[in-house]
């Protein structure tokens, strides 16, 4: 069972200004430019719940603020304050989880896998995680709990502030449907335009539609959309710190066979695993390897490693297809069967093709 807890700070710099003068508790205070009543210059950084109450945000000129909430507190902020707060919740987090990755200075998601036998105990845990941080910090955060990070990430926000949103494995669908498309990361007010011209305005319509549809507008990310609108995310939290050699899969058969199509069928799905792994991770892949367990338990692996890292799906496919064939011919029936792919590269964007193989390096 895969649980993963996203944890987002609530106002974060704002709120660590109200904790340090808790004369400012309950009112709007913005953190952000000086507003020289109402001819500053510069953009709001952020601001309390009640600031966001008058329609203030995150990025919005401060002029603009100023019109519309010109008793608010505005207060140019303490950055190195503010860095010794998140190194300190940052701190606190990492000890919840088996695997801890820190994504901005308020957030950071932990693989609980390990720890939790049921979503249950991952509410649990979930409320412990918010206890310690107010406890020891004096701050309110929000957790989304999921079976992905994508997942729990969405949740959190679902929640904000002070939320504990969990989502567990059976309730995706319902959960992310009624959502607005922006609910999903990297759908930002441009798309969701372009979204709104083809009818989509929730996740649910973007879940239910055909992939040639989204694949037609948007391309490869409108297929990633559709991936997201699922709430499909083989990305793992470990990945960051864990220095992976080589990403597998491997499926028993139920009873040994040697049906070439179930063979070759069971072998393309676990490669499609594989490469949605290393896809949604970031990852090239150089080396293709195939398991072969026959019915004494023999057990043999053959290797293959391309000119080039890769992230193909097609090259992945076609070279596993062919690695297995040499095990086809045979008459001792087949146990399992596996895919591995290793000498692994990280890409700093998502790439397909080798003109676009650049800035890959070493995990
Ligand atoms: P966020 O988590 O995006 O915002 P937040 O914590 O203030 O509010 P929320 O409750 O919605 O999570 O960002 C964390 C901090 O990062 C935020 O307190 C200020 C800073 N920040 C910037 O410096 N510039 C920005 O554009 C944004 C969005 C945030
Ligand atoms: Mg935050």
């Amino acid at each position: 069972m895969n649980v993963v807890l996203h944890v987002d700070m609530d106002s974060f710099f704002a709120s660590i200004e109200v904790r340090e003068n808790p004369d400012l508790r309950g009112l709007p205070v913005v953190v952000g430019a000086d507003p020289k009543m109402g001819k500053g210059r510069g953009v709001v950084t952020t601001c309390t719940y009640e600031a966001r109450r008058f329609g203030l945000h995150s990025g919005m000129p401060i002029s603009k603020a100023y019109r519309l909430a010109p008793d608010a507190v505005y207060l140019r902020g303490n950055y190195k304050l503010y860095i010794t707060v998140s190194k300190n919740v940052m701190k606190i987090l990492r000890g919840f989880g088996d695997c801890f990755r820190q994504v901005s200075i308020d957030e950071a998601y932990l693989d609980v896998s390990e720890k939790v036998a049921s979503y249950h105990q991952a509410r649990s845990l979930a409320r412990r995680v918010k206890d310690a941080v107010l406890e020891e910090e004096g701050l309110s955060c929000s957790v989304g709990v999921g079976p992905n990070m994508l997942v729990a990430k969405i949740a959190s926000d679902f929640g904000k502030p002070d939320g504990l949103t969990v989502v567990e494995p059976d309730s995706v669908e319902g959960f992310l449907g009624p959502l607005s498309v922006r609910a999903i990361p990297g759908i930002g007010p441009k798309a969701e335009k372009s979204l709104k011209k083809l009818g989509f305005s929730t996740v649910g319509d973007i879940a239910g539609s055909d992939p040639d549809v989204l694949g037609r507008f948007f391309g490869r990310w409108g297929l990633a959309m559709l991936r997201s609108a699922r709430g499909i995310d083989a990305r793992e939290v470990g990945w960051e710190r864990g220095g992976r050699k080589s990403i597998g899969k491997e499926r028993t058969f139920h009873v040994d066979t040697l049906d070439r199509d179930e063979i070759r069928g069971t072998l393309g799905g676990l490669v499609e695993k594989v490469a949605s792994i290393a896809e949604d991770n970031m990852i090239h892949y150089r080396t293709v390897s195939v398991k072969v367990r026959l019915e004494d338990f023999s057990t043999f692996s053959r290797s293959r490693t391309l000119d080039f890292p890769t992230t193909s799906l097609a090259a992945l496919r076609s070279t596993a297809a062919r690695l297995v064939d040499e095990f086809l011919a045979g008459d001792k029936k087949i146990r399992l069967v596996g895919v591995r792919v290793s000498g692994l590269a990280r890409s700093v964007m998502r790439q397909t093709t080798l003109e676009e193989y650049v800035g890959c390096s070493a995990i």
